[in-house]
């Protein structure tokens, strides 16, 4: 159990939107957006070295903080903690840089936290934490400091609900992610041995989870709800005439609300296959999870998706490949999940399964995914071709010769701007058929919003919500 204690920065800021389909491309459009900058300040009280500037207790730092004004992200930065941390998030509103005019409060409500109306975040109800007027502060911010005790694990997120219609457009959202603890993974009888580091369900060892995991490799205190990687999808619509409206301090009627681009983890295709600006730094409590989008796992291995809708519109997110298992919803174990009363039988009949999750606005599912081995299946006909059609290797081929242009290069991760690596179908197809473990790796499988008109940016395809997920070759053991 831990004390965990985020600060955030209401202000605002832009973001550039590719406006057409090329990795790293410069042709793009700047959208006005409100969200929250900071991060988390400390852990049981130690702080984190890149966030020591926001102890807003030290009059030092007030110049610092201020200066974060225009700084704000889409999505705002990460919260997570783990089922008993007592999870402290302090709001100080710094005003906007670009609408320096715009006095609005702000708030944080946790969505779908259970806590006490008074912190919930809604104005109406309680109350907004207004701006830090003062350009050289000689006084202390006024600031609200929000509390939630996470009783469950789960994917849930958090928005400002100030003028909801507006700010959450805007931008003010992002994750919020709750681990089971080692406590509350026992109390499911989920186990780790302390002398052979073995994982055990009701004393029984599960050699399918590595040794290396931690209750964070678990999404519920659920034995089949373990994963090996695990990616947040925060999916939201953006209608840049809206923030257009709000930047020129134009009335805009929500009711027109017609969105011209679709953001996963804040951006839209191909910028999705990127690294997020907001990954990459070094404190372990600033990396269990970050908002990387592009998924890139081996070969067998379970990976875990966390889908936010924070959107205004229903998102069919569809997965090619493969099948999910829904393992939760909105912080809620399947109850296909549930064991028995021996707590060790799991009809899988009963599993919800599919290769297309409709998430309405405010809603989250956990899909985990076995990435499979499917060599198997179509090494033959990819490689050798069967029952008299030459292998598809050979047809792409002859397709080359053709037209190139219709070969696909695909950038792979990492996905360095400005020169992407890129790999070629053909290459792919002609690597050497010796070593079973390399034939037809890395895969590529994209995933996407299926309201396919949203797999464009301003009109154009592709783009919005679509992005990939990229398989190696399993490891080599055996
Ligand atoms: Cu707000």
């Amino acid at each position: 159990m831990s004390t965990r204690h985020y600060v955030l920065l209401a202000t605002d800021g832009f973001i550039k939107l590719p406006l057409d389909g090329e990795v790293c491309t410069e042709n793009r459009k700047e959208v006005y957006i409100f969200g929250f900058s900071g991060g988390l300040l400390e852990v049981d009280g130690v702080k984190i070295e890149e966030n020591k500037y926001l102890d807003y207790k030290n009059p030092k730092n007030w110049n610092m903080i201020l200066s974060k004004k225009g700084t704000a992200t889409i999505p705002s930065p990460m919260l997570w903690g783990e089922v008993g941390d007592q999870i402290y998030v302090t709001l100080i509103n710094i005003g906007m840089k670009y609408r320096p005019d715009l006095m609005d409060f702000h708030t944080v409500h946790m969505h779908g936290a259970h806590v006490a109306t008074q912190i919930d975040g809604f104005p109406e109800t309680s109350f907004g934490v207004p701006m830090w007027e003062e350009t050289t502060p000689i006084t202390p911010p006024p600031k609200a400091t929000y509390f939630f005790h996470p009783e469950n694990p789960g994917t849930l997120m958090y928005h400002c609900h100030v003028e909801a219609s507006e700010h959450v457009q805007m931008g003010m959202y992002g994750a919020l992610v709750i681990y089971p603890s080692m406590k509350s993974l026992a109390v499911n009888g989920i186990t780790k041995s302390s002398t052979s580091g073995y994982w055990k369900l009701n004393g029984k060892v599960q050699k399918h989870i590595p040794k290396t995991a931690t209750n964070r490799n678990f999404a519920y205190n659920n034995i089949h709800s373990y994963f090996d990687k695990e990616y947040v999808m925060l999916l939201s619509d953006i209608d840049s005439s809206w923030h257009e409206s709000v930047l020129k301090n134009i009335p805009f009627n929500a009711v027109n609300f017609k969105p011209d681009f679709w953001l996963v983890n804040g951006r839209a295709f191909p910028d999705t296959l990127c690294p997020h600006p907001l990954s990459g730094d070094s404190d372990p409590n600033l990396v269990q999870i970050n908002y990387d989008s592009y998924v890139h796992v081996k070969t067998n291995e379970m990976f875990l998706l966390r889908m936010i809708n924070m959107g205004y519109q229903v998102v069919p997110w569809h997965i090619h490949g493969w099948h999910f298992m829904v393992v939760g919803k909105d912080s809620h174990l399947s109850p296909f999940l549930k064991l028995g009363e021996d707590r060790k039988h799991l009809d899988h009949q009963l599993t919800e399964m599919g290769f297309t999750a409709t998430i309405g606005s405010g809603e989250t599912y956990d899909l985990i995914i076995a990435a499979d081995d499917k060599r198997g299946l179509y090494r033959n006909y990819i490689v050798r071709g069967q029952d008299g059609f030459p292998s598809l290797c050979k047809q792409l081929r002859e397709i080359q010769n053709i037209n190139p242009s219709a070969i696909s290069n695909i950038p792979e991760e990492p996905v360095h701007c400005p020169n992407p690596k890129l790999i070629n179908y053909i290459e792919i197809c002609s690597q050497p058929h010796g070593d079973p473990n390399d034939q037809f790796f890395p895969q590529f499988y994209p995933m996407h919003n299926h309201d396919d008109y949203k797999v464009t940016n301003n009109g154009v395809y592709p783009g919005g919500q679509l992005t990939f997920i990229q398989a190696d070759a399993p490891d080599k053991q055996m």
